[in-house]
């Protein structure tokens, strides 16, 4: 059996990457881009009781896997020291909103200092290295929409908290050490990949049991279903990670489809993929299928949040001028791959 971790000493002459959040949603997707490049690619995973590299299993061969957590500064250190990368993309995260209401110490850890972390390790390493950080359009929080590189950020979760922490400390590395460090403001992007807890996942997880069981499932339970997000697809947004970090000079990036919608709208859309004719009922939170008239989803107060983030829409005008950066894969077909990536 082939090792999955890394023997050091087999550099090439090629661009090394290092990916924190390799085994993540849009660290794989990454990984596979740049594979597709010709980067040498390394990323660092956390120790865990059960093996969590489902996403990155069908590229083990041909990546370097190191053993890490951006919690533990010296492990960073001695991981950059010996790998060396040209690039580093720090993806690694506790990603999830409503999570960081529950883990608010370890969210800012991980998502705030952990980024630090890596800053010094750069600074005292080598700061010809390129930094990339994955910032996140909940910074704006409450701002109105559309929203650009140039809007206020107004953060309303501890997640958001830490990660414009984040934001601003490779904003400072850039300009007080003149470090290669963008941040990519990027908006909510999903896959057949997504973390099963995430809004789309979960609905669409939901649609594929609905026809796997043909109908005989419990309702969909729902949090606010008026919350407006712009969702794109994790593999349109990889091209223009890596195009942030081949630039003359280092600049921060919104990234987006540009299109906000609904939960409600998710709900339709996901639905109709399996048949339901979704009508919903604003004043009990509940939605049959009018062909049936089955209940097959319902609002359930767990799942809102103490703060909620109203509209995010990007304002792409920055990428598409100086990226020359357009997504590709419309809402629908995102939306109609991940139903399908779990029907049997
Ligand atoms: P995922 O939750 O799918 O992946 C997060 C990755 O981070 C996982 O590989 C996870 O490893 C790793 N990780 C978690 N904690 C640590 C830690 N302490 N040390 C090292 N690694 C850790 O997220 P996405 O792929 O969707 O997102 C990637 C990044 O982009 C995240 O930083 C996220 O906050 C940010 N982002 C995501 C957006 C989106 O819509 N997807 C939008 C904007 C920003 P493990 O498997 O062990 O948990
Ligand atoms: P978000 O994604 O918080 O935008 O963060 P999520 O899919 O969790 O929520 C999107 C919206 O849907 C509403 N919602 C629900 N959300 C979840 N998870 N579960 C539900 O049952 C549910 N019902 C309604 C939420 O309230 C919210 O308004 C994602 C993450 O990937 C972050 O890491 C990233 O920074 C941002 O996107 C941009």
């Amino acid at each position: 059996m082939p090792s999955r971790f890394c023997v050091y000493g087999d550099k090439m002459k090629k661009p090394i990457a290092l990916i924190t959040g390799i085994s993540g949603q849009t660290g794989s997707y990454l990984a596979e881009h740049l594979l597709g490049l010709g980067y040498e690619v390394h990323g660092i995973v956390r120790r865990s009781s059960l093996i969590k590299t489902d996403r990155i299993d069908h590229i083990f061969d041909r990546i370097h896997l190191h053993y890490g957590d951006l919690t533990d500064g010296m492990n960073l250190m001695r991981l950059v020291s010996e790998i060396r990368p040209s690039e580093i993309y720090n993806l690694g995260a506790q990603s999830h909103v409503a999570v960081s209401f529950e883990t608010p110490e370890y969210t800012a850890n991980c998502d705030g200092l952990g980024t630090l972390r890596m800053l010094e390790v750069i600074r005292a390493i080598d700061p010809s290295i390129k930094f990339y950080q994955a910032s996140t359009s909940e910074l704006y929080g409450y701002s109105k929409s559309p929203q650009s590189e140039t809007t206020m950020f107004q953060p309303c979760s501890p997640y958001a908290a830490a990660k414009l922490y984040a934001y601003w400390v490779t904003e400072n590395y850039r300009s007080g050490y003149g470090l290669y460090a963008v941040n990519g403001i990027l908006f909510n992007h999903e896959s057949p990949r997504r973390g099963e807890t995430f809004v789309t996942r979960k609905v669409t997880r939901w649609c594929a049991d609905y026809q796997n069981k043909k109908g005989h499932v419990t309702p969909l339970q729902i949090g606010n279903v008026h919350a407006i997000r712009d969702w794109a697809d994790a593999r349109d947004m990889v091209v223009g990670i890596h195009k942030m970090m081949h630039l003359d000079e280092p600049t921060d990036f919104v990234l987006g489809s540009g299109v906000g919608r609904t939960v409600l709208e998710l709900l339709e859309i996901a639905t109709e993929c399996v048949g339901i004719n979704l009508e919903w009922n604003d004043e009990t939170g509940k939605g049959i299928d009018v062909n049936t008239g089955q209940l097959v989803i319902e609002t359930n107060p767990k799942y809102y949040r103490p703060l909620e983030v109203n509209e995010l829409i990007a304002d792409t005008t920055k990428a598409k001028e100086l990226l020359d950066w357009n997504p590709q894969i419309s809402f629908e077909e995102m939306i109609q791959e991940m139903v399908m990536e779990d029907v049997v």
